[in-house]
């Protein structure tokens, strides 16, 4: 892709063409050097999407409630881009979404954009390429944007923060939920969904879940109790008022101010793994001699400590050319 063919792609994906659109994911994949000019071309059109993140354990529901909140939002009018984000397998390809993501109901429909994301190149990772993709998304027109991630780890967290809402998925029995809390995703929760309602111990969970709510410390700032709504996807019950839910926590966003502080921690999030990436891969290329091995080594035979030989290290990477 030369830088003229890469100006024509975001034109063509802002007129609304799905396979620009569905190119410039794949650029941000890799990591292509085009990424630059891409981004710059986008920015002005960017920040007016609405994102939500849903997480929760392996086969708790994700895809089969994005597909419902889809459909949902859709008859709301809205033009829906949908990001399948797993961190843990990066060469699904579309595999993902094929075998599980439900929506056949919208193959076809030009107002919906439906793609699972893996990392080949970015540099700092599917952590750094998401909220590219979403920036492209953002600049295309999409105003709401549903992030799916498996919710297993750091990495998960990380993705689901870049949401202004997070749905994490439970599902009846407690193992979902103990595990979700091992895992840290109860505190990213904005809204709590008890999926798989038709089955029994809905209610049991529902109940231990408000429970752990209660006993978990008061965040910092302003206050938001996570609602819990007990969903059945397959079937879409509950998921109208999930959707209810998830409208009242973009309203208190606005109200609060949070909506802004959120997309602030976000950005700087986004700017500074850029950075660190950046200074790691200098470090990479530094010359030999003049490098990480050089300071190591002195290290290593006690000739030098090593926050000496860190400042020594940032110094040498600082004016260094990139
Ligand atoms: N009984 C019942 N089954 C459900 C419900 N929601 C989803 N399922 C089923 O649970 C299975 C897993 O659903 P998915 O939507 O693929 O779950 P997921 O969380 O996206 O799974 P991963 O992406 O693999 O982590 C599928 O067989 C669904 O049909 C529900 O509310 N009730
Ligand atoms: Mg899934």
């Amino acid at each position: 892709v030369s830088d003229g063919d890469a100006g024509r792609l975001v034109e063509r994906a802002r007129g609304g063409d799905l396979r620009a659109l569905a190119r410039l994911v794949s650029l941000i994949e890799d990591g292509a050097p085009e990424l630059r000019q891409i981004m710059r071309a986008l920015a002005p059109a960017t920040g007016r999407a609405r994102v939500i993140g849903l997480t929760g354990a392996p086969g708790v529901g994700k895809s089969t409630i994005t597909g419902a909140l889809v459909k949902e939002y859709r008859s709301q009018g809205h033009r829906i881009g949908v990001l399948a984000v797993d961190p843990s397998s990066p060469f699904t390809g579309g595999a993902l979404l094929g075998d599980r993501i439900r929506m056949q109901d919208h193959a076809t429909d030009a107002s919906v954009f439906i793609r699972s994301m893996a990392s080949r190149g970015q540099l700092g990772g599917l952590a750094a390429a998401t909220p590219q993709a979403l920036r492209v998304l953002d600049a295309a027109g999409f105003d709401l944007i549903l992030i799916e991630t498996v919710g297993v780890g750091q990495a998960e967290v990380e993705i689901a923060s870049l949401a202004d809402s997070t749905i994490v998925l439970v599902a009846p029995g407690m193992g979902d939920a103990i595990q979700a809390a091992k895992a840290g995703i109860l505190e990213v929760a904005d809204v709590f969904a008890v999926n798989k309602a038709d089955r029994p111990q809905a209610q049991q969970t529902v109940r231990d879940l408000r429970n752990m709510i209660a006993l978990a410390p008061a965040a910092e700032g302003p206050q938001w109790k996570p609602p819990i709504v007990a969903t059945v996807a397959t079937t879409g019950e509950g998921v109208p008022e999930l959707a209810a839910r998830l409208d009242a926590h973009w309203s208190w966003l606005a109200d609060t101010g949070e909506r802004d502080r959120r997309r602030l921690a976000r950005a700087r999030e986004e700017v500074a793994a850029l950075a660190v990436a950046a200074l790691r891969q200098r470090m990479g290329r530094l010359p030999g001699g003049s490098g990480l091995d050089e300071v190591a080594g002195q290290v290593a035979d006690g000739k030098l400590d090593p926050y000496a030989a860190a400042d020594q290290l940032i110094g040498t990477l600082v004016t260094a050319k990139d």
